[in-house]
């Protein structure tokens, strides 16, 4: 799972990849501060208790574990991740972010530091634009103290690019195919398309919605070979929608309430959700904690001070602390981490499988109880679950257990939320 956090310059991309993943980044007030991508993980919670509260039922009950005692440091949790962790069922699953650089209008025809970045982000799951909504930056992110730019024109403008930047990329070697076309039909074209845009990202199934889209909103022109600009656009608007999903963090929101519901309607309408967040104050939470001054999951919005922190901290120290958790608090979605979360779990509609060796056990060929939980997109198959974890294990596919029915699963069955699977192939 690839997260790409985009915007205009300024609005804090940055702070948000380094509040998430803990990695110290160039943050400053002024554009282009970033020019190379950061690329870091985090972690997100699974929105289910994770697989390993089943096993310990399921041995409890038949007497071969005793129930949680109170001091139990995993307050029950008995599986082994191989990344990430668990305490108390909550499963966390790492997500990997890219902060670009900012983009600004008129970015693919080279404005600021033009497009080229953008193919940083072909790799992405879905996007994550970071809007300002304090008004304390105009669009190309330079610092106006108040009244900068409206939330809708920085979506809008965003958008905008990342269309321009897909039309450029499928607009080369345009005339010689449409050309060719005339002689051998659209599927040259479609055969051209595709070969432009894999480098993104793109399959068959982005370029069809693309021929769809065009298909319905330009009805007279039936045609691919004589298609010009417009129609050029509705198709690299629709291989954008599909390929990269966008959603927004209202960031600087502790700067001034912002109440404007268009962005909302636009960004909902497209299936995405927007959160208000402060990247800032986050990171300030963040920080604290892991100086060792508060005890703050990641996510939350309440602390508590430790020893350390009650000796240490001044009383001016404490109470900026403490206001930042109440404005945090004060917002619904959850903060960074919950719009992650709702990306991924909403928009992107990924679920988890839990592949494991040995279906009685629950455990890999090392003994380690259900060591890994697999994102995948809903509707995955046993054997598409399979290739996600290995290619081979996919090609020498055979079969697969459903590990809390124990029964055989064939290679087309469709995994729900929480299967546990055991993979059979052949080495
Ligand atoms: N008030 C407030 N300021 C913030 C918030 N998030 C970031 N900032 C400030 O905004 C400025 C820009 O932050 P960056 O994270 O560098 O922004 P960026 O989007 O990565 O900028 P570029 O790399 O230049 O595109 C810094 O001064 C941050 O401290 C926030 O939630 N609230
Ligand atoms: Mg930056």
């Amino acid at each position: 799972m690839r997260i790409g956090l985009v915007g205009k310059p300024n609005v804090g991309k940055s702070t948000a990849f380094s509040a998430l993943t803990q990695i110290p980044v160039d943050i400053a007030n002024y554009p282009f501060t970033t020019i190379d991508p950061n690329v870091g993980v985090t972690w997100i919670p699974l929105p289910e208790s994770c697989a390993c509260s089943s096993l310990r039922e399921r041995r409890e009950s038949s007497g071969r574990l005793q129930t949680t005692e109170s001091a139990d440091p995993r307050v029950g949790s008995i599986c082994i991740p191989n990344s990430g962790s668990c305490s108390g069922f909550k499963r966390m699953v790492p997500v990997t972010l890219v902060d670009v650089a900012g983009l600004v209008p008129g970015a693919h025809e080279g404005r600021g530091r033009g497009n080229q970045f953008l193919s940083d982000l072909s790799r992405c799951d879905a996007l994550i634009q970071v809007i300002d909504v304090s008004g304390s930056t105009d669009l190309e992110g330079n610092p106006v103290g108040s009244g900068g730019s409206e939330p809708i024109d920085e979506h809008l403008f965003l958008l905008g690019e990342l269309d321009s930047w897909i039309m450029g990329i499928m607009e080369k070697g345009w005339d010689r195919v449409s050309r060719k076309a005339q002689a051998e039909g659209v599927r040259a074209i479609r055969e051209h398309f595709l070969e432009r845009l894999t480098g993104i990202g793109a399959t068959e199934y982005h370029v069809a919605a693309g021929f769809s889209s065009v298909e319905r909103e330009h009805q007279s022109s039936t045609d691919p070979a004589l298609w010009g600009q417009e129609e050029l656009r509705t198709l690299a608007t629709a291989v954008r929608k599909s390929l990269f999903p966008i959603s927004v963090a209202a960031n600087k929101a502790d700067n001034r309430g912002y109440h404007g519901s268009e962005l909302s309607s636009e960004v909902e309408s497209n299936g995405g959700t927007v959160v208000f967040t402060s990247a800032e104050a986050e990171l300030a939470l963040r920080r604290a904690s892991s100086s060792g001054m508060i005890s703050y999951q990641i996510g939350d919005s309440d602390f508590e001070l430790t020893d350390d922190g009650k000796e240490n901290l001044t009383e001016k120290q404490r109470s900026a602390l403490e206001s930042i958790s109440s404005t945090l608090s004060s917002w619904e979605g959850g903060g960074l981490v919950g719009l992650l979360s709702e990306v991924v779990f909403g928009q992107l509609s990924r679920i988890v499988a839990y592949p494991v060796q040995d279906e009685t056990h629950w455990v890999d060929g090392d003994g380690k109880t259900l060591p890994d939980a697999i994102l995948i997109q809903r509707g995955t198959t046993a054997k598409g679950l399979a290739f996600q974890v290995h290619s081979d294990l996919g090609e020498g596919f055979v079969r697969a257990i459903d590990a809390r029915s124990g029964m055989v699963i064939g290679a087309e069955h469709e995994l729900a939320d929480g299967d546990v699977v055991s993979i059979q192939a052949k080495n």
